[in-house]
Order: C-alpha cells, then structure tokens, then sequence
C-alpha cells in the first residue's frame, strides 16, 4: 500500500521483442513495418532506434530494459568493426539512460542467430566458434559494465544438439563448463560485480538443450563447481515446455537459492512452442508473485517482458496495449497474492498438513536424532501409520478465488 508501480516491480522492457520484433514467425516473414526502422541493418538506423525505444520505456513507466548485443548494435565485416559498432551504440545507451534514468537490468550476447553458431556457441564442435562465442560475451560483459547493468544472462540458444550420434555429450558439457568459468573470471577481472543468470529452456531451436530446466542446470551447475556464481532467470514458456508450471519452477529455484529473475510471458498450453505472448492470466500472476514473495522478491532481478506482439499486432500502439496488459495482470497478481497471505489460511493449512514433522518423531528425525534403527523400533512399538490429513486442494483454491 502506498507504493508506487516502480517501488513494487522492477518492470523490463526487452529490446529484441520490441524494437526489432517484426511479427515474423517459422511460418512467414514480417508483417509490421515499424515507422522508426529504414528497413536496414545500418549503424545509423540502431542509433536513430535507441531515441525511439527510451521515448517508449519512459511513456510505458517501466524503470528497466533488457538487450542482446546484437539487437541494439549491427555485425560488421569483422570482429573489430562488430567492436566499434557496439561501442558507438552503447555511447548512445548511455546517454539516454543518463537523460532517462532508465536502467539495463541485463545485458546478453546473442550466440545463436548467426551461422557460425549453427552448432552452437561454447557446445559447438567448431573451436573457433567456442573462441568467438568468448569475444562476444567478453565484449558484451564490458558493455554491461559500462551501462551499469545489474546481472547478465545467459540463454543457451543452440548450446544442445539435433542429434545424439553425432554428439559428444561429456565433452560439450565441459566446455560449456570451461566457458562459464571465464566468464566468471573475466567478470572478476574487470569488476563486473552484476548477478549471473543462467535463463533454462529444454527445446527450440534445438531438439535438446543442455539447460533444460532449474533442477537440471542445478545439477550441472554443482557438479562443475559453478553454483556459487549463478541464479536463475525463469521464463514462464520455459516451464511449459519443459512439462512445469512456472510456479514448479518458481518454487524449485526458491528453495535452493537459485531465484534470480523472470522473463515474463504466457505458457501458453495449446501451442508446442515459446509463442512469448505477454502474460494476461491473473491465477498465473497469482501464482508467481506468491512463490515471489514467499522466498523474499526478486533482489536484482525483475520482471522482464520477454513477449512480443502478435503477427496481426501491427500497429505500434499494440506495443504500449500489451505492456501495459502485462504490468496490470502482475500488480493484480501482486495484490491477491498479498492478501492471500494477509489472510494466513493458505500457509497454516501448509503448517498443519506439516504437524507430525513439527512435533514427535518428525522433529527428532530433523533435527538428526534418528536412523534406520531408531525408526524401526519406533515403528515396531507404534505399530502403523494412520492416514495422513487431507490435501484440501478445494479449500485452497477457494481461497485463492476469494481473493480474485
Ligand atoms: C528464448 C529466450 C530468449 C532469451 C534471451 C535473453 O526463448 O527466451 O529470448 O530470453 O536470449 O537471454
Ligand atoms: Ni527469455
Ligand atoms: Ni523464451
Ligand atoms: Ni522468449
């Protein structure tokens, strides 16, 4: 109560969906034909862009925005002019976010659009890619630096395979391991203090990625001794895709302390794909902001768009309708979400359903008491186990209605 929008959400707009996004799909090229795009790939026209793009996060209100270094700057002919290009284009991101006060809460490199990661970027069989896939987030980590970025993502866009036979599975996954340790050094090196996020997604574009979902990157972040310098940033497409719910997600990188941020979109369940569509649904904000908040907000993270309009959506106007949809449906979520643990019905039920872990045996098996032995003989004398309470799950979603 008595917050502002900025004071409760730290709202991303990103900058691939909405200022480059045409409507094009893997059925059909563009359809929109934005009034602030010559039609080119120009230097020029990617400076003209970034007026364009902060005009709209200022008009929207949103305090943050989201880029891969290619959305916002060209390729050039070579690595070096690339170089130059992303560095005129920050000089101009500065500017505005100076003149604006909006901030980067990300920054990302783009290593799965060009050929040369046809194979993917660190988990390619080319070494030369892992070498350029290295340039890229090394020059894109200073870049964030130079903006103020506060975490850095990496998606692992073609970092999977189409096919296992032509795969060596063990040998991709530690140079994945490899890459990420020097980009954790290099941050170090530069003082690049900004959180790391890995971003899941099992499928699409390849057939199986190798960071298919938060219990999985867990696994090998653990396992490559990197756990200590990533979170996670959830996309709630991800979780569908994966067979989850974005809550199961939500939940499952909340209690391991993985929690970092989310790309905000709708899982959409009729369509087998990332369709992006901006969130809408209030039982799903709901749902997020009560994982949220149980495990404290989101710290450095935010709640970023990474949604586009539709194919029909061709009229820029859509852009500002469809944010600001998606910021309504996740205050709307903030507020039930709140109330209902205001109320405190939901987390007793939880409590209680929890009894015989709190009183008794429960607690001296916590608390370590106990072992195969100890319990046997308890159960022996005990005799058997009487029927657990019920799940309730009818109360509970009454509750959560009550409240909508
Ligand atoms: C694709 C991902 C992608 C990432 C982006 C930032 O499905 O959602 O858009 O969010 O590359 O890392
Ligand atoms: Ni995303
Ligand atoms: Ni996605
Ligand atoms: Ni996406």
């Amino acid at each position: 109560e008595g917050k502002t929008m900025k004071e409760h959400f730290r709202f991303s707009v990103v900058y691939w969906h909405t200022f480059r996004g045409t409507g094009s799909d893997p059925f059909g090229p563009g359809t929109a034909v934005r009034p602030w795009d010559d039609g080119t790939d120009s230097l020029d026209n990617a400076i003209k862009r970034v007026k364009v793009a902060f005009e709209f996060i200022e008009k929207l209100g949103a305090p943050y925005y989201a880029f891969h270094d290619r959305d916002v700057a060209p390729e050039g002919a070579n690595l070096t002019e690339t170089y130059k290009n992303f560095d005129a284009v920050a000089a101009a991101l500065q500017e505005e976010q100076e003149r604006t006060g909006i901030k980067l809460l990300w920054g990302t490199a783009n290593m799965f659009s060009h050929p040369r990661f046809m194979h993917g970027a660190a988990t390619s069989c080319n070494a030369d890619a892992f070498a350029y896939a290295a340039c890229s987030v090394k020059k894109a980590l200073e870049i964030t630096k130079q903006l103020g970025g506060e975490n850095y993502v990496f998606w692992g866009g073609r970092e999977g395979y189409q096919n296992l036979l032509n795969t060596d599975m063990k040998r991709e996954l530690d140079h994945l391991a490899k890459f990420f340790h020097m980009a954790v050094d290099y941050a170090k090196e530069i003082g690049f203090d900004g959180q790391f996020l890995i971003e899941p997604k099992p499928k699409e574009p390849t057939k199986h990625q190798y960071d298919f979902d938060t219990a999985n990157c867990l696994a090998f972040l653990k396992s490559y001794d990197l756990d200590k310098h990533f979170k996670m940033n959830l996309e709630t497409n991800h979780a569908t895709l994966a067979g989850h719910t974005m809550q199961h997600e939500l939940e499952y990188a909340g209690q391991s302390g993985m929690l970092g941020s989310i790309d905000a979109n709708t899982g959409d369940l009729l369509l087998g794909w990332d369709t992006d569509q901006f969130p809408t649904n209030y039982y799903l904000t709901t749902e997020c902001m009560l994982s949220i908040l149980k495990y404290g907000g989101l710290g450095t993270g935010g709640v970023n768009f990474d949604a586009k309009v539709r194919r029909e959506s061709f009229d820029p106007i859509d852009l500002f309708y469809a944010h600001v949809g998606g910021m309504d449906a996740f205050a709307k979520g903030l507020k039930v979400a709140a109330a209902i643990r205001a109320d405190g019905k939901l987390q007793q039920f939880v409590k209680d359903r929890y009894k015989s872990w709190d009183e008794g045996v429960g607690a001296d098996i916590e608390s370590g008491k106990h072992n195969f032995k100890t319990l046997e003989a308890y159960m022996l004398e005990k005799g058997e186990v009487s029927p657990n309470e019920s799940g309730r799950q009818e109360l509970l979603e009454h509750i959560f209605n009550m409240y909508l």
